[in-house]
């Protein structure tokens, strides 16, 4: 078991030679900015406080690394697909990322946060891109389904896209592990989502 309650905060960093050592398998939250990932990651843990929520996107520009019940580590990476960022600040942050992906032992899946309403975007279909290079395992987290009638259609929607990325690329297939569909403000699926954590913890 573990107790998601349990979370707290340990370290941020904007350049990967900052990042924090932790021995412990870690888990990363992906999404364009605005997504919900921070509101995903309060929900998890039942903490309204411990990642801020913004009304202005495009701030978050470091990793944050969240200790969960000192068996796991969240990883809230910066949001993409913001358009008034400066030059500057999308190469540190794709540096920070690529690093990321590349160097972190501990990384063990990314959840992929797509927006519901929106379903894969140009933009999510590029990233996954980039995580297949890296060969990291992913899982996509539809967010705010609180405001979708058809979310069925959704999910089709969703894994044909991903089915035409990974087909182009050999041997990409298994890094594709499953779709599931959240509300942090009606809090659905998120016992189901910590469920799934845990298991992969298992492993
Ligand atoms: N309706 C609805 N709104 C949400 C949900 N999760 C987040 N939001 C809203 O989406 C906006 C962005 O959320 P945030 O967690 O800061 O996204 P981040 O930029 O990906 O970290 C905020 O206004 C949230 O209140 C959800 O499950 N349902
Ligand atoms: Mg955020």
């Amino acid at each position: 078991m573990i107790n998601f309650h349990k979370a707290t905060f340990l370290a941020g960093f904007s350049k990967y030679e900052q990042i924090f050592n932790s021995n412990y398998i870690e888990f990363a939250f992906w999404g364009r900015s605005n997504v919900g990932k921070s509101s995903l990651i309060n929900a998890l843990t039942n903490n309204k406080k411990l990642v801020r929520v913004s009304k202005n996107p495009g701030c978050t520009k470091q990793i944050n690394l969240f200790n969960i019940d000192n068996k796991i580590v969240f990883a809230d990476l910066p949001g993409y697909g913001y358009s008034k960022v400066s030059k500057t600040d999308v190469i540190s942050w794709q540096e920070l990322i690529i690093n990321y992906f590349k160097m972190r032992k501990q990384l063990f899946m990314i959840f992929l946060l797509i927006d519901s309403r929106r379903s894969l975007l140009e933009i999510d279909e590029k990233m996954i891109e980039w995580i297949l290079y890296y060969n990291v395992k992913f899982f996509i987290i539809l967010t705010k389904v609180d405001k979708i009638t058809n979310l069925s259609d959704i999910i089709d929607d969703v894994n044909q896209k991903i089915d035409l990325i990974t087909n182009k690329t050999i041997n990409t297939n298994n890094f594709f592990n499953g779709i599931i569909a959240v509300s942090s403000i009606n809090n659905i699926n998120i016992n189901k989502f910590q469920q799934i954590i845990m298991n992969y913890s298992k492993k």
